[in-house]
């Protein structure tokens, strides 16, 4: 059945009839990835601009990365926690020194890392900062995006993303994005505050880069007023914006980071965060955990995905043609009445349609560019999120501009 070749048609009749219907897909088959590049069943081949809501940086079935897989997958895939093995210690002291922290918590997604970094935040507060237990507050920003789970949606304000699903956790506090005002007001007038958890880069509100400085700033008043600094760089992290993290624009080193996505170039399920001893020693046996969490081929897939991105200079790669692209495309905004801006960091971008947020304008152009041969999706209403993968070449990235152009004169 598995290896039986299918039609497009088919495949959707199928995820119609025996999959939940909990995502919109855009209308295309995929059957398989290589680099920059993705296929459908009918053998079509697109540039992918999506990559994987920036899980595949490296680009689809990196070698070296499928190698890694396959090598660890046929000697040893899983141990749990029970027992030691010969790779995770390996594992930890690289991923700790590549991104200068003393420890790591390993895990499997991005939602799984976000409530892991939660739990250690609230923990540490309690039993180090001597906040009154059941009392931490953490703050959070308005348009977030950090995953999916019940806690996750608590601290949500995207109706899609949070209701019927209650009841909601307690102890947010939500304030505006690129703020600082907002942020040093909850700091100054709110007792028991434990943690600030924010996106270097908003990505699903639309790819929201923040001010010059609010980052740096925003860590300074967390220090101040002794509260710690939580990044989740599960989307911007691991070179997406131009730098190893996108906090490293600002010089930041956050207090709790989150990784995800591309820690594995998208062939499995790796996420991490690292802290240092202060924080992390507050967790101890037994007080946390996966079954999955670290396992021998997250491991192995993860060290290589991290040398493939310093290797291949993929952060210095996505910061000069983030640029090309940006100025390319503004060439387009101030030329055409259906684009109102472009904006990003490295090759996480965006383009913001000229239409009201309920149409389908962003989707149509989508379908648009899909029939010629570049796959995006817009992100809210009309926005379209640009994100090739990181090994992307000049001559590539100028030939999708050229789509871009085409189909928006299209319109
Ligand atoms: C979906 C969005 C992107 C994330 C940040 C944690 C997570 C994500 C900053 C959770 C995941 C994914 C989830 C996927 C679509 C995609 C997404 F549109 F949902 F918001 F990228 F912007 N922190 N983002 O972006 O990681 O548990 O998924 O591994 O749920 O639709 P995960």
């Amino acid at each position: 059945m598995i290896s039986e070749q299918i039609s497009s048609q088919k495949a959707v009749e199928l995820e119609d009839k025996y999959g939940a219907h909990n995502y919109h897909p855009l209308p295309v088959v995929l059957s398989k990835g290589e680099g920059v590049y993705v296929w459908d069943v009918e053998g079509k081949k697109y540039y992918d601009f999506l990559s994987a809501y920036s899980a595949v940086n490296q680009g689809h079935c990196h070698p070296r990365i499928i190698n890694a897989l396959k090598s660890q997958a046929e000697t040893l895939t899983l141990t749990s926690r029970a027992f030691y093995n010969d790779v995770l210690g390996k594992y930890e002291k690289f991923v700790t020194n590549f991104f200068g922290f003393d420890k790591v918590l390993p895990m499997n997604t991005g939602a799984e890392a976000v409530e892991t970094a939660i739990k250690l935040c609230r923990k540490y507060a309690y039993e180090v900062k001597g906040i009154v237990e059941n009392e931490a507050q953490i703050i959070v920003c308005k348009n977030n995006f950090h995953g999916r789970t019940t806690t996750i949606i608590s601290f949500s304000n995207d109706e899609d993303a949070r209701k019927n699903f209650g009841p909601y956790t307690s102890g947010f506090i939500k304030i505006e994005y690129d703020n600082l005002q907002a942020l040093e007001e909850v700091l100054t007038s709110t007792k028991n505050v434990a943690g600030f958890l924010v996106e270097p880069i908003q990505g699903e509100a639309g790819v929201y880069v923040p001010s010059e400085g609010y980052l740096s700033k925003a860590k300074a008043l967390c220090e101040k007023y002794g509260v710690l600094f939580i990044a989740d760089e599960v989307q911007t992290g691991i070179a997406r914006t131009g730098k190893l993290l996108a906090v490293n624009h600002e010089n930041v080193q956050p207090d709790i980071l989150i990784l995800g996505k591309a820690l594995s170039g998208g062939v499995y399920p790796v996420s991490a965060v690292l802290a240092n001893n202060e924080i992390m020693n507050v967790i101890k046996p037994g007080q946390h955990g996966s079954t999955f969490g670290g396992n021998p081929v997250a491991c192995a897939v993860a060290i290589e995905a991290l040398n493939v991105i310093k290797d291949e200079a993929l952060a210095e790669n996505a910061e000069v043609l983030g640029q090309l692209f940006r100025s390319e495309i503004q060439k387009l905004v101030d030329s055409s009445d259906l684009l109102l801006k472009v904006r990003g960091k490295g090759l996480l971008n965006a383009i913001l349609i000229n239409d009201t947020e309920d149409s389908s304008t962003a989707w149509d152009i989508c379908i648009k560019l899909r029939d010629n041969g570049l796959l995006a999706k817009p992100t809210h209403g009309n926005i379209i999120r640009f994100a090739p993968p990181l090994v992307m070449n000049k001559e590539q990235l100028l030939e999708c501009v050229e789509i871009i152009k085409k189909t928006i004169s299209e319109f």
